[in-house]
């Protein structure tokens, strides 16, 4: 897959997504937007990705929002397609059954903030910032911040950073479970691979029933998402990964998956 705004390459069952806007800071515009949900969209169909690694280019940010110079003129319907738009964006990555790393590697805010927020894993690089600075410029989140960072932080952490706009660094990041590990810059990438790599050699079939249950489970009661992870336990025995794990752990072998 080629793209204007993202670079794409997959090497040994891994995807890396790269949004490439750096004059810009990555900032999400309408293109990106379109191109991040059809890159997802492939990735979904292409039984050679197991993982994906989500980054932006340069040395400065991951994303540093939505891009405000083309969402300055915006009316109110046009501005609600946008969000719309963007909520099409984080679905594709949460409804992908296989697992998605931010990597994020600089500032992270508003619509980046939020992109991240939809990622399964975060890590970041020492130098990367974390915010929801929408009320800087008299608007709320639109990607989904209030509630995808009150869920992951609590109501109250996320109350301060989304009413003060205040951006927070790794390490605080890490402090308050936003991200759950940091590198130095040059690592930050080597350890997403790494984290990744590990991922790819388990049965893909479980990673995928892991991903459904949490994104599922949280959003219902815990009666509910109690029986619904037994019924994809129950789901993980009609699969060869299955058997072939649990006759490895007997024939004290590593497990040889095929992700069926
Ligand atoms: N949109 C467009 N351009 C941007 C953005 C952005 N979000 N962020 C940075 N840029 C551009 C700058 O304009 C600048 O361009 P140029 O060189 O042409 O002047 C270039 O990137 C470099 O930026 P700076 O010179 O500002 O770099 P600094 O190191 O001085 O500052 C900051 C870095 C602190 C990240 C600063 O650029 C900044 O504050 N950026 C804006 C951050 C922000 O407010 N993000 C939230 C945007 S709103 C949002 O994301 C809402 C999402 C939901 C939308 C819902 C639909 C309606």
């Amino acid at each position: 897959m080629t793209f204007e705004n993202l670079l794409y390459a997959v090497e040994d069952g891994i995807a890396t997504v790269t949004v490439n806007r750096p004059r810009a800071l990555n900032a999400l515009n309408e293109a990106t937007l379109k191109e991040l949900i059809c890159c997802f969209a492939g990735i979904r169909d292409d039984d050679a990705v197991k993982v994906v690694i989500l980054t932006g280019g340069g040395e400065k940010a991951f994303v540093a929002g939505a891009d405000i110079a083309e969402m300055h003129a915006l009316d109110a319907v046009k501005a609600g397609e946008f969000a719309r738009l963007g909520h099409r964006m984080t679905a594709v990555i949460e409804d992908l059954s296989k697992p998605v790393i931010a990597a994020v590697n600089g500032f992270a805010l508003g619509g980046g903030c939020e992109l991240a927020l939809s990622c399964d894993i975060r890590l970041a690089s020492e130098n990367a910032r974390f915010g929801q600075p929408e009320v800087n410029l008299g608007v709320i989140p639109g990607f989904g911040g209030t509630q995808r960072l009150a869920r992951l932080i609590g109501k109250g952490l996320a109350s301060e950073l989304l009413m003060t706009g205040d951006m927070i660094d790794a390490v605080e990041a890490h402090r308050v479970g936003l991200v759950n590990k940091i590198f130095p810059a040059a690592e930050l990438l080597p350890g997403a691979r790494k984290m990744a790599e590990k991922i790819v050699s388990k049965g893909q079939v479980a990673i995928g029933f892991v991903k459904r249950a949490l994104r599922d489970g949280l959003e219902t009661d815990l009666t509910r998402a109690c029986a619904m992870e037994a019924d994809l336990f129950g789901l993980c025995f009609a699969t060869a990964d299955q058997k072939e794990g649990m006759q490895a752990f007997l024939e004290k072998r590593p497990a040889k998956f095929t992700g069926k």
